[in-house]
C-alpha cells in the first residue's frame, strides 16, 4: 500500500476501512499569524510568489500547527495572467487587480515559457518535497482557464463577471482562443509542477459559476479535459483534482467528462446528493463550510462527524468547502483535524 495517504485513496483498491485524509484549502494563508511576518519579507505579493525561500517557508507552515496529510505549494493562480503581462497587482483590501483585455482588441500573447518565468516555484517544489516527509502529499495547482478569462477581462474581481459573459457572447471566436492559449499554459505549469516534485495537480475554477449554463460544457468541462488530456500525452499521470466551485448540478457532467481523478465539492453540496449522482470511479473531496471554523458555536464537530458518516466506505479526502479564511480558528482547525483522526 502507498505510504502517501492521499496518493493511497486514488488506487481503487485502496483500503476503504481507515479515516480519510485531510488537509485544508488555503491553509498556508492569512488564518495563521507568522503568515504575515513572511509576506512582509517580499516587497510585493508577486515577488512573494516569486522567491524560493519565502515559498517553502509559507508551504510548510501550517505543518507546523498541524497534522495533515498534504502541503500545498505557495503561489497565485494569477501568476499565469502576471505571466502574460497582464501587470498584475495585489492591492490591500481590494484584492487582485491588472489591465483589463479588451474582448477582438487586446492581443492574446501565445508564445509565452510561463515555466521560465515562474522557476522560483520549480525550485521550491524540488526542495518541499526533500523536506516534507513521504506520507504528506505535495500539492501543485493552477486556476482553471474560464476563473483566469474572468480575471483578467474584468481586470479584477467581480460581483457578476458582465464583462467576461458579454464576451462569451459577442466575441466568442476571440474568447475561444483566449481559453485555447490559456488551457496550455495551464497545463505547461502544470507539467512542471509534476516534474518538479508535486504529487498532486489542483485546477480551482473558482467562478465556474459564472458560466453560462448553455456554455458550461464549452468553457467549464473542455478546458479541463484538455488539460488532463494533455498532461497524460505528456507522461503525466499523477492525480488531478478539479474544483468547479458552486457548479451545483453541473457536477454531474463534469464528473464523467472532465477526466480529472477527483472532484473537490464546496460547502453548498449535500453529500448525499453528491454520492448518488457523481461519477463512482473518482474520488470525492470537501466539504466543511470553513465559516464553521470561525466560532464554534458547538455544532462544528456534528457536522464534521455527518460528513464523515455520509463518505464512510468512499475514497473521500477530508477538506474545506474554500478556502481558510483569515478569521479561521487554529484551535477549531486542530479540533477537527482530532475528530477525524480519531473517527473510527
Ligand atoms: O492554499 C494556500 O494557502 C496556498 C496558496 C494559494 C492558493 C491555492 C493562494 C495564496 N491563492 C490560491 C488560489 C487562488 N487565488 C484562488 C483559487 C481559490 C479560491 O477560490 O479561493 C483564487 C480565486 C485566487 C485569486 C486571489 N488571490 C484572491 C481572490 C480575490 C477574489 O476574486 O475575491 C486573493 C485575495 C488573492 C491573494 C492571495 N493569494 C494567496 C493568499 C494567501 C492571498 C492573500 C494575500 C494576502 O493578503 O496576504
Amino acid at each position: 500500500m502507498n505510504k502517501n495517504k492521499i496518493l493511497s485513496i486514488f488506487d481503487k483498491n485502496c483500503n476503504l476501512d481507515q479515516n480519510p485524509p485531510i488537509w485544508f484549502l488555503r491553509q498556508a494563508g492569512r488564518h495563521i499569524p507568522e503568515y504575515y511576518s513572511i509576506r512582509a519579507r517580499a516587497k510585493n505579493f508577486i515577488e512573494f510568489c516569486l522567491n524560493e525561500d519565502l515559498i517553502i517557508e509559507s508551504t510548510i507552515l501550517p505543518l507546523k500547527y498541524y497534522d495533515i496529510d498534504a502541503a500545498i505549494v505557495f503561489s497565485d493562480i494569477l501568476m499565469i495572467p502576471w505571466a502574460m503581462q497582464r501587470n498584475v497587482d495585489f492591492i490591500k483590501n481590494v484584492g487582485p487587480v491588472m489591465s483589463p483585455m479588451i474582448p477582438n482588441e487586446t492581443k492574446i500573447l501565445n508564445n509565452i515559457n510561463v515555466c521560465e518565468l515562474m522557476l522560483p516555484l520549480s525550485k521550491a517544489l524540488i526542495a518541499l518535497r526533500k523536506k516534507i516527509p513521504n506520507e504528506t502529499s505535495l500539492i501543485g495547482f493552477a486556476g482553471a482557464p474560464w476563473t483566469l478569462a474572468c480575471y483578467m477581462i474584468e481586470g479584477q474581481s467581480s460581483k457578476d463577471f458582465l464583462l467576461t459573459r458579454k464576451a462569451v457572447w459577442s466575441s466568442n471566436v476571440w474568447f475561444k482562443e483566449l481559453i485555447n492559449t490559456l488551457t496550455i499554459y495551464v497545463a505547461d505549469i502544470l507539467e512542471m509542477q509534476a516534474n518538479a516534485g508535486a504529487d498532486i495537480l489542483m485546477i480551482f475554477d473558482s467562478w465556474s459559476h459564472m458560466i453560462p449554463s448553455h456554455f458550461f460544457n464549452d468553457f467549464g468541462i473542455e478546458p479541463t479535459r484538455n488539460i488532463v488530456n494533455i498532461l497524460r500525452k505528456r507522461k503525466i499521470f499523477k492525480p488531478v483534482i478539479g474544483f468547479p466551485f458552486k457548479a451545483g448540478t453541473s457536477l454531474e457532467d463534469y464528473s464523467y467528462k472532465s477526466n480529472v481523478d477527483c472532484v473537490a465539492l464546496d460547502w453548498t453540496v449535500d453529500l448525499k446528493w453528491a454520492s448518488k449522482n457523481l461519477n463512482s470511479n473518482i474520488v470525492l473531496q470537501g466539504n466543511l463550510d470553513p465559516a464553521s471554523l470561525i466560532n464554534n458555536s458547538g455544532n462544528l464537530l456534528n457536522s464534521v462527524s455527518s460528513i464523515l458518516k455520509t463518505m464512510e466506505n468512499k475514497r473521500f479526502i477530508f477538506n474545506v468547502g474554500h478556502g481558510l479564511s483569515p478569521e479561521c480558528s487554529i484551535n477549531n482547525i486542530k479540533k477537527v483535524i482530532k475528530f477525524v483522526k480519531e473517527y473510527k
